[in-house]
């Protein structure tokens, strides 16, 4: 994968199926050419702490300080303070660990100090030894508004509290009337250089379209020379991790990447399906979208990193396809 060193690589992120796209990518791209745009529609303001879920989960995947079993937080956590607020009878549905609640706290004091979430986040990333860019999708606020037939939710309250029990009847992004994409994101997706933009396995929802719906993403996304190419976060008709194909139940879609590929329609030019769902290439292709049928479940490392490189060798097709008079 040699060319896959020069591509400048953008990948839009939700919290764990993205990450472990990230991770992948992280392995075959010089860092100075892979840049994960996160989700902070999951972010909130906990027991006096800015939280920010995705944001952290990529740190902390891409450190290797994840907390793999969990699929959040951090390795060799303990849970002292959970502990002690327990006993005084404080909040505790959101798990916040000893190490992670460092995490918290450095964020809410720089955010306080008037630091933007991104210089927060770059921070926090050289502090872990990250070297792949992370950006926020915003440096304002964003909200995750889960709409529910007993009133709206918000995400966490949805998510962790209450265990997406809830039916979903639709969702509402708080904040975007006055919130811009960060400027890096938009500066990457108008950089003639960009290889290819990655929406990596997450939820469509409620981790892919609040960064969509930033003022200019979408257009920019369409008028990019780049392939934009989606990978399925739905394989046999279920989601890898989350609430994705219960929200698609009760949004009356189908469970299925097809589904996906048409909820995302033209701003795809290809989109990655797993090889249980084969039978759904030519359906998604009738849609005018490239597919490649691949296997997409990330297990461990080498998974990830093979599924990086398929992602890197069909950007590499699909632009060649998009080159004038073919040449
Ligand atoms: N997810 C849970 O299911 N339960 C928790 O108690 C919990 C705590 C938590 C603390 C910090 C953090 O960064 C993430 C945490 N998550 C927890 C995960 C997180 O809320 C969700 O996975 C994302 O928002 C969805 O991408």
């Amino acid at each position: 994968m040699t060319n896959s060193k020069q591509a400048k690589v953008l990948a839009l992120s939700g919290g764990v199926g993205g990450a472990k796209l990230a991770l992948g990518l992280a392995n075959i791209i010089d860092p100075q050419n892979l840049t994960v745009v996160v989700n902070t529609a999951d972010d909130f303001e906990h027991l006096g702490l800015s939280i920010s879920p995705d944001i952290d989960t990529l740190l902390y995947t891409l450190a290797g300080e994840s907390n793999q079993q969990q699929g959040w937080g951090l390795k060799n956590e303990t849970w002292q303070a959970m502990t002690m607020l327990n006993n005084f009878g404080g909040e505790t549905w959101f798990q916040l660990g000893d190490r992670d609640i460092g995490t918290h706290l450095m964020r809410s004091q720089a955010l306080k100090n008037g630091k933007s979430l991104s210089q927060v986040t770059e921070l926090l990333k050289q502090g872990l030894g990250v070297k792949t860019t992370i950006l926020p999708m915003s440096d304002q606020p964003v909200r995750t508004m889960v709409q529910t037939p007993s009133g709206p939710l918000s995400f966490q309250h949805y998510f962790v509290r209450e265990q997406c029990q809830p039916q979903v009847t639709g969702f509402n992004f708080n904040g975007l009337d006055t919130a811009q994409a960060q400027p890096e994101f938009l500066q990457l997706l108008q950089d003639p250089n960009l290889g290819v933009v990655v929406i990596c396995p997450s939820n469509p929802f409620v981790s892919v379209e609040p960064m969509l719906q930033l003022p200019n993403v979408k257009q920019l996304m369409k008028h990019t020379s780049a392939p934009v190419i989606a990978v399925s976060p739905i394989v046999a008709g279920l989601a890898i991790k989350g609430p994705a194909a219960k929200m698609m139940q009760e949004l009356n879609m189908p469970t299925t990447a097809l589904a996906v590929a048409q909820y995302y329609g033209d701003l795809l030019d290809g989109f990655i399906i797993d090889e249980s769902d084969a039978d759904q290439a030519s359906a998604i292709a009738k849609l005018g979208i490239e597919v490649l049928v691949v296997p997409t479940i990330m297990k461990n490392l080498d998974d990830k990193i093979a599924l990086s490189e398929q992602v890197m060798k069909f950007s590499q097709s699909l632009a060649v396809e998009n080159l004038p008079c073919g040449l």
